[in-house]
């Protein structure tokens, strides 16, 4: 009887989904039913079976572990009978999976990466599914084109996170709400309402293994964090790597921070890590809903408009002073405004420049 009278996942979405968006309120039902058993799931770690073992590679040329696949597939299966889908798009797929034949088409578009940062699971690390809704302007079988939306388009956007306790967070375009799974009675309960990400940060991550392949502006940016108090910033930084994606904006959200997964030139066919439909815009409504930005460090990621289901895109997203400071270092360096900067690094930039 502990919980009895918490709010539970499935009467916040009905209650603020009524009207217009009921039946997406019903797909979110099934969302949170495929959470549930990818966190079963994740949570027998090596007893599941699942974990470890042979990788396959994926559409985007990466290591697809079986707990990918059945994730997917959980996904998949808990999704597609409702009638309010006009397809999905995964991360684990090449093309929009089509609603087969047997089970009626609605509008909404589901896009999701099933098990975010799923290498982390092999060494008992919090992983996550991140997801997003999107409306097709009629129900039918949607084609590629139709999830080519920019992220401000989005209905709903969320993550799961499989940790020490498994939460949802998510938002309905109201907010940015934080629920935690009650594993004996299996039901999500609202602890966290309206989160808000701190203005203010002395918090950053980044994979700092890619320094030499950053641009200036973002190796100003570091290299001034790093350097704390005896530097411009006038304070010590603290940096956290956890490689999950999840994982770092879940600690942004409960208490501040920046994580940039920034362009670099390590591979010059690909203009960031992360994959903008089903990875940074999610996170970056979820993070502008709570008050934060999320930005290229050149746009805002919420207006960019797709060319690809799995574009990449370069992800700046946090607390607000810090991606509007990175947003400036961008614009004083292409602009060619920026201060003389005494790291080596920008030495060597001004010399390309003279
Ligand atoms: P996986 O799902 O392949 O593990 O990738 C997760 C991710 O895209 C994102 O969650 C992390 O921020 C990023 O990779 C970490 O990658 P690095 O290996 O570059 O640190």
């Amino acid at each position: 009887m502990q919980f009895v009278g918490r709010t539970t996942l499935s009467k916040f979405v009905i209650e603020n989904t009524r009207g217009q968006h009921s039946e997406m309120g019903a797909l979110l039902i099934d969302v949170a039913a495929a959470v549930k058993t990818i966190s079963a799931l994740v949570g027998k770690g090596v007893l599941s079976g699942y974990v470890g073992g042979a990788n396959v590679i994926n559409v985007q040329g990466e290591e697809q572990k079986q707990i990918d696949v059945i994730s997917n597939e959980a996904i998949l299966r808990h999704c597609e009978w409702g009638g309010q889908l006009a397809g999905m798009a995964s991360e684990e797929l090449d093309e929009p999976y089509p609603i087969p034949e047997q089970f009626p088409r609605g509008r909404y578009l589901l896009v999701f990466d099933p098990l975010d940062g799923s290498s982390n699971s092999d060494v008992n690390v919090s992983v996550g599914t991140i997801f997003s809704i999107l409306e097709r302007d009629a129900p039918g079988n949607a084609a590629t084109s139709d999830f080519l939306q920019p992220g401000r388009r989005q209905l709903a956007a969320g993550y799961a996170i499989y940790g020490p306790s498994t939460m949802l967070v998510l938002t309905l375009g109201k907010g940015t709400h934080g629920f935690t799974l009650d594993r004996e009675g299996g039901n999500f309960l609202l602890t966290h309402p309206d989160i808000k990400v701190p203005e203010s940060t002395r918090e950053f991550a980044i994979n700092a293994s890619n320094e030499r392949f950053w641009e200036p502006p973002v190796q100003r940016y570091v290299s001034e964090c790093r350097a704390g108090k005896s530097d411009v910033r006038g304070a010590d930084f603290n940096m956290r790597w956890i490689a999950s994606m999840v994982a770092e904006v879940h600690r942004i959200l409960m208490r501040g921070g920046i994580f940039m997964y920034p362009k670099d030139s390590k591979d010059p066919g690909k203009p960031g890590r992360l994959r903008l439909l089903y990875e940074a815009s999610p996170m970056a409504m979820l993070i502008e809903q709570a008050g934060g930005m999320a930005s290229t460090g050149r746009q805002r990621i919420l207006d960019i408009a797709p060319d690809a289901l799995h574009q990449r895109v370069p992800v700046l997203l946090g607390s607000k002073e810090e991606v509007e400071r990175l947003e400036r270092y961008h614009h004083e360096y292409d602009t060619g405004t920026d201060r003389p900067f005494e790291s080596p690094l920008f030495k060597e930039r001004s010399l390309f420049r003279s």
